[in-house]
């Protein structure tokens, strides 16, 4: 069992056990005497099974289970203490057991309440906050049905309710460290490195445009989607102009994959400030990495990007030779991009298709036809990548894929998701039985480039209330806190520098650090064992935990966030700083 499968099968069983209990003091206080000992008993049962899956949990690694067994675990037990001597000893009046079934159901319910709302770390102020809501519950089920608990019993009760109320507050609200990360101030100019030999100019605008036989609303560069495909020769100077000409939510460029100077990022409010309808400004870098890239708007970014404000950059080493394509896939206004295209290429012809997933959610891959080799991923070529024949690759959101192989003289098409994208001509494949590419596991290995890290960090994704704002909200969070209250990741120049990134929520995240490729480690202990992966954007999976590396070399304020765009947005993005 996965450590993602064990997360949602611990969850359910604890919705579970507190819904029996709740259900068996309800049926208690209306004297419905089987109901209530079957809801009572099927509550107990389900309470020891999370002893088995916190655990499992604890020992997939203390970040799945934290809050879990210093919270949920006294609290459980306290439940179990206080119901189960009761049951088998019920007295004629089954109503006398539905106090003891009620504080079990409100144990087990604010124990719940800890994983959604707080998760990760546990802290003694919502272990207190959790405690005083109990108690508190209790004595007023207490009032409600009409016992009379002597003068002691509640006295102790409301005090301790109310200590732990006022103490669990005021370590809860206690201020968060400052982030100190800068905002909308000092931004460097483009660095003058030459004279630029591509130039480019992007208008960003609104628009409508023909995807899937209709007219769709669209926010796009040039007034096409995706917005034209900048392509360039390695060592070239390339210089975009960007317009803004009536994007009320301001537009950036970012350059996803390319560790451009720090100035150039087009992050709003941390390189740059968006730039506004009426306004302009120039990138300018140069491009030394060769491989498939993308650029998107960094500004509003779920709706701009999700709206068409993206585009692909490839930087070639030399001209092309053969057919050499790109295919990046996008969903505009429910239209599955690109749309289907048939071209026939001739035998033993090279092929180079580029994979590019603008979208925020994973997507399936299929080359059905013809053998083929994974080349590069995320710019970054593999070494001694082997052929592979019907085998499916998931990409990331944001991430890419270059595959290459010589045309056949038979038929090949790539699916994505079971739609046929790209064809030679007609190619009837069943490609969702096929298996995935790992590729931790695919092409030749090498000796890692450091033996020692000089810091260390580790990104815990989750869910929480986020109280911080101006309205409470239903977080994305990393260690606990939301943009913009997540510590920043603070590192010397030339360190080497590794994370580790562990997903204990019920989705997928898929990581984007800026300005830098990271370099794999291992995946939930298992060492990468196959070519280098130099990754810019990788899918953290529920229960994952992953080790990455990187060099900081590129000094400056960089987002390391998720790109799915609307986790992002909705808290999930800290950010890198060299002191
Ligand atoms: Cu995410």
């Amino acid at each position: 069992m996965t450590t993602g499968s064990l997360l949602a099968a611990d969850l359910v069983i604890a919705v579970l056990a507190a819904a029996g209990f709740l259900g068996g003091g309800a049926a208690s206080a209306a004297r419905r005497r089987p109901l209530a000992l079957g809801l009572a008993v099927f509550a107990l049962l389900a309470t020891l099974a999370r002893a088995v899956t916190i655990t499992a949990l604890a020992r997939a690694g203390w970040w799945f289970a934290a809050e879990k067994v210093l919270i949920a675990g006294p609290l459980s037990l306290a439940a179990v203490a206080v119901a189960g001597p009761r049951l088998p000893r019920a007295p004629g009046d089954i109503r006398s057991v539905a106090v003891a079934l009620l504080f079990a159901g409100y144990a087990q319910s604010s124990a719940l309440l800890v994983t959604l709302l707080h998760g990760y770390p546990a802290s003694a102020g919502v272990g207190l906050l959790a405690l005083a809501g109990v108690l508190a519950a209790t004595a007023l089920s207490w009032l409600a049905l009409g016992a009379r608990p002597s003068r002691t019993v509640s006295r102790v009760g409301l005090g301790m309710a109310a200590a732990a109320l006022v103490t669990g507050t005021g370590l809860v609200v206690a201020p968060a460290a400052a982030p100190g990360v800068p905002h909308d101030h000092g931004y460097g100019d483009a660095r003058t490195i030459g004279e630029p030999t591509r130039r480019f100019t992007l208008t960003a605008a609104t628009a409508t445009v023909r995807a899937g036989g209709r007219d769709v609303a669209a926010w796009a560069f040039n007034a096409q989607v995706p917005g034209p495909e900048l392509t360039a020769t390695v060592g070239d100077v390339i210089e975009v102009t960007l317009r803004n000409r009536d994007i009320a939510r301001g537009v950036t460029l970012h350059w996803h994959g390319y560790d451009v100077p720090n100035s150039q990022d087009g992050v709003p409010g941390v390189t740059q400030s968006a730039v506004r309808p009426g306004q302009e400004f120039v990138y300018r870098f140069r491009a030394d990495q060769v491989g498939t890239y993308w650029y998107h708007t960094h500004s509003a970014s779920d709706v701009g990007v999700r709206m068409g404000l993206y585009g692909v950059l490839v930087v070639r080493q030399a001209p092309v030779t053969g057919v050499d394509v790109t295919v990046p896939v996008h969903t505009l206004a429910g239209v599955a991009l690109p749309e289907p295209r048939t071209e026939p290429v001739e035998a033993g012809v090279p092929v180079r298709l580029r994979l590019v997933n603008t979208d925020s959610t994973t997507h399936r891959y299929a080359l059905a036809g013809t053998p083929f080799r994974v080349a590069a991923i995320d710019g970054s070529d593999l070494r001694g990548p082997t052929p592979l024949v019907d085998t499916a690759l998931l990409i990331p959101a944001g991430g890419r894929y270059d595959l290459v192989f010589t045309a056949p003289a038979t038929p090949v098409a790539l699916f994505v998701d079971g739609r046929a994208v790209h064809s030679t001509g007609p190619v009837s494949a069943t490609t969702a039985a096929w298996p995935v590419l790992d590729p931790l596991t695919y092409g030749a290995s090498s000796a890692a480039p450091w033996s020692r890290f000089d810091r260390r960090f580790t990104l815990v994704l989750d869910r929480g209330l986020d109280l911080h704002g101006l309205l409470p909200r239903y977080a994305h969070t990393v260690n606990g806190a939301a943009d913009p209250d997540i510590p920043p990741q603070v590192v010397r120049l030339g360190e080497a520098v590794t994370f580790t990134i562990v997903n204990r929520s019920q989705t997928m995240h898929p990581w984007h650090l800026h300005g830098h490729h990271v370099l794999v480690l291992s995946r939930n202990g298992r060492p990468a064992t196959g070519s280098p992966l130099w990754w810019d954007s990788f899918d953290v999976r529920p229960g994952d935990v992953w080790e990455v590396a990187f060099r900081a070399d590129n000094p400056g304020v960089w987002a390391n966030h998720c790109h799915n765009l609307a986790h992002a947005e909705a808290g999930m993005i800290l950010h890198l700083m060299y002191s």
